[in-house]
Order: structure tokens, then C-alpha cells, then sequence
């Protein structure tokens, strides 16, 4: 029989993808959603096929998810659900604890309560934000130094998934991941906001582009290979901790040329530093070190900075094409 996973976060960047994963590999597949005033499914709408054994179930991490973990009795969980934007997290920051940091809580909690310690391994997306101002390289090793509501919340939860394993001996195992993106990556987010905003006035659909910071460095990657890298951190025959990430770093700014370079429009006219995208407290550089993953997992990323600006602008330029037909 094939196993059964529980994806909290189904309808996010990342669920959506880690979705068709283990659907792919046979996988009995149950996601977790909120309701929402609007369909919040969009990610997932394909996968949602009558011969597909993916199965949605209304829940939220305030509420906790006991009755799901004792119906379904799952093999895996993986828990992505989060208010994962950094900046949103100092306007909501009483929020982001409680889904981000108790929420967690109440997942291991119903774990370990109900009984499902011998049989359910649990995955928690920790984060590089993590790591906060510590320079970089950062791995597995480095000091953690969050400096934002989120940072920390995610930090007690990488704590809590520690000694949850080391405590009552779950399998529980952690994904420190560096900054992800894809075709499917949220829009309020730095570098979709890009790709989006540069095609819309590429085809005509806008004149502007208000950004924040433009000298901090990220480590990003696909998100289809990470969610490649957190099933193989729970099919490894220990729990233990991993930091997944390409090992090159950009700053947003060149992050912005490459793109505004590939659709030959020109910068200066367009982009606008707005103070208001600004954070209280920016982390300055993040570039992972992830020899462990890949040494021990034989984990390797597939899609270059080059291909992923590709892939993000090729989606959002055929995606407003459709805009202009409305
Ligand atoms: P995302 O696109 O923002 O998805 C977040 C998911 O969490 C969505 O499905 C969202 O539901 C759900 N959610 C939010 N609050 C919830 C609540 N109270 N109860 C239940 N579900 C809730 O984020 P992502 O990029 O896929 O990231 C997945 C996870 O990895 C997150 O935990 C994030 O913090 C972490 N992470 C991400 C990165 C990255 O670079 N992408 C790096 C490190 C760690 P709705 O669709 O209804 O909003
Ligand atoms: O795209 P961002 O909002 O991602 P950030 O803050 O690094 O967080 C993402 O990665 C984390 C992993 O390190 C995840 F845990 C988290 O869930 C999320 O997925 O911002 C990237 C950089 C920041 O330095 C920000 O200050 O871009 C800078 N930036 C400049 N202008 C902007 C903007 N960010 C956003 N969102 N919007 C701007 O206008």
C-alpha cells in the first residue's frame, strides 16, 4: 500500500509543488486548508482530478489539526503552513507567533497525544531567516540571530522540533531553507513582485515599480528542487537537521537587472526605491553552505539563478498576455 502524507500549506508555493511530488510517487495525499472569503485553491485547481488521491480538508493552525491527524493517521506531515512574509510579520507580529511558533506546538503536541510518536514523521519548514545578521556562509553550524517576528517564531519552532525528537524520539527533522521561488511564488513577494512588474509595463500595463531594500543578498533557488530535498530529509533513516541552498548569492538589484536586461527595458525609467517596503530590521546576506544534503542525501539543485529568473519572467509574460485579453 502506498503511504499517506499530510500537507499542511497545500495551497502555497511550496505544498502545491511538494503536492504533485508525492502524488507522483504514489502517495495518498491529504492538504490542509483555510477558509478564505475567495478560492485560495488556484495552486492545486490541477491536481484536484477525480482519479487523483489528493484529498483537501478545511483547518488552521490556530485551531490545531487533531482530528485530521487521528482520522488519517499519516506516515509523513509536513508542516509549510505560515504567514510567511517577513515584513508582514512586524505588522502582525502576536499572529505570526501563533500560527508560526504555536502552531507547530499543536501539531507535535497531537502527535505525541494521540499516540502516532512510533508511526508519523513530521517535516518543519524552518528558515534561513533564521540566521538573522549572522554573516555568511551559514550552515547547519552557524549561530542563529533572527531579527524579525517571523525569524523568531520559526527559531522556537526549530527548537521545539529538536526536542520533540530528542525527547519523546519522533522523527522529526528540520529544513532550514534558503529563499525559494518559482512561476507559482506568492506576488508580494521580491522577486515575483519583479518579474510581474516588468512584464506588465513591458506589455503596457504599468509604468512602475516601487521597491525596498535593493542591497540585500539572497541564496535563491527553485522550489520544485527544494520540495525534491524535504522528501528525501524524511526518507533518510534518521531525523536530523539540513540547510537546503543553491551556494550563490544575489542582491536584489541584480537580481532586478537580469530581468529588466532579458526583456530590454530600461531601469532608471521604471523602478522607484519607496522608504515604505522597508523592514525595521533587514537581514543583510544570506548564502547557505549545503555540503551536509549534499553529501549525505546526494541532493543537488537543478535550476541555475539564470534559469529561475527565466522560468519566473517566460510564466508571468504569458500570464499578463492574458490580462491584456480581458
Ligand atoms: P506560501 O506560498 O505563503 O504558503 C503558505 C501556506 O500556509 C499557504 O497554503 C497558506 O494558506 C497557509 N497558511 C497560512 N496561515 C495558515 C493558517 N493559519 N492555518 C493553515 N494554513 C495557513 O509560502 P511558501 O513559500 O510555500 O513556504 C512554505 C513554508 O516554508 C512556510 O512555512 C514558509 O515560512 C517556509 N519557508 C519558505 C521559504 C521560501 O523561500 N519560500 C524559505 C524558508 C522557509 P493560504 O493559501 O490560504 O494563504
Ligand atoms: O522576497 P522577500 O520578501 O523574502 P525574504 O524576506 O527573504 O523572506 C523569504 O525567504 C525566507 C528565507 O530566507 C523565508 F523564510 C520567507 O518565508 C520568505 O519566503 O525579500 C527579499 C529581500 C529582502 O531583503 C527585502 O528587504 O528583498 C528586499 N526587498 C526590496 N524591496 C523587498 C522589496 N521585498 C519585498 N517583499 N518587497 C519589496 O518591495
Amino acid at each position: 500500500m502506498g503511504k499517506v502524507a499530510l500537507i499542511t500549506g497545500i495551497t502555497g508555493q511550496d505544498g502545491s509543488y511538494l503536492s504533485e511530488l508525492l502524488l507522483s510517487k504514489g502517495y495518498e495525499v491529504h492538504g490542509v486548508i483555510r477558509r478564505s472569503s475567495w478560492p485560495n485553491t488556484g495552486r492545486i485547481d490541477k491536481t484536484f482530478d477525480p482519479e487523483s488521491k489528493q484529498y483537501i480538508h478545511y483547518g488552521d493552525l490556530s485551531d490545531g489539526i487533531d482530528d485530521l491527524l487521528y482520522s488519517i493517521q499519516p506516515d509523513e506531515v509536513y508542516n509549510l503552513a505560515a504567514m510567511s512574509h517577513v515584513k508582514i510579520s512586524f505588522d502582525v507580529p502576536i499572529y505570526t507567533s501563533e500560527i508560526n511558533a504555536v502552531g507547530v506546538c499543536r501539531i507535535l503536541e497531537g502527535i505525541r497525544k494521540l499516540g502516532l510518536a512510533k508511526k508519523t514523521k513530521f517535516y518543519q519548514a524552518s528558515s534561513s531567516e533564521m540566521f538573522g545578521i549572522t554573516p555568511p556562509p551559514q550552515n547547519e553550524n552557524s549561530v542563529f540571530n533572527p531579527v524579525s517576528p517571523y525569524g523568531c517564531a520559526k527559531l522556537y519552532s526549530y527548537h521545539l522540533t529538536r526536542s520533540y525528537r530528542s525527547g519523546y524520539g519522533l522523527f522529526a527533522a528540520n529544513g532550514i531553507l534558503f529563499n525559494h521561488e518559482s512561476e507559482r511564488r506568492g506576488v508580494n513577494f521580491v522577486t515575483r513582485k519583479i518579474t510581474r512588474a516588468a512584464c506588465r509595463i513591458k506589455l503596457g500595463l504599468q509604468d512602475t515599480l516601487r521597491l525596498g531594500n535593493l542591497d540585500a543578498k539572497r541564496d535563491w533557488g527553485h522550489s520544485k528542487d527544494y520540495m525534491r530535498a524535504i522528501y528525501m530529509i524524511l526518507q533518510h533513516e534518521t531525523p536530523d537537521d539540513w540547510v537546503v541552498s543553491t551556494g550563490e548569492t544575489h542582491t536584489v538589484r541584480e537580481f532586478l537587472e537580469s530581468v529588466f536586461e532579458y526583456l530590454e527595458i530600461p531601469m532608471e525609467k521604471h523602478v522607484i526605491i519607496d522608504e515604505s517596503f522597508k523592514r525595521p530590521n533587514e537581514v543583510p546576506a544570506l548564502l547557505g553552505d549545503s555540503t551536509k544534503i549534499q553529501t549525505v542525501l546526494g541532493w543537488k539543485p537543478e535550476v541555475s539563478f539564470k534559469q529561475l529568473v527565466k522560468l519566473m519572467i517566460d510564466s508571468d509574460l504569458k500570464e499578463v498576455a492574458l490580462e491584456l485579453l480581458k
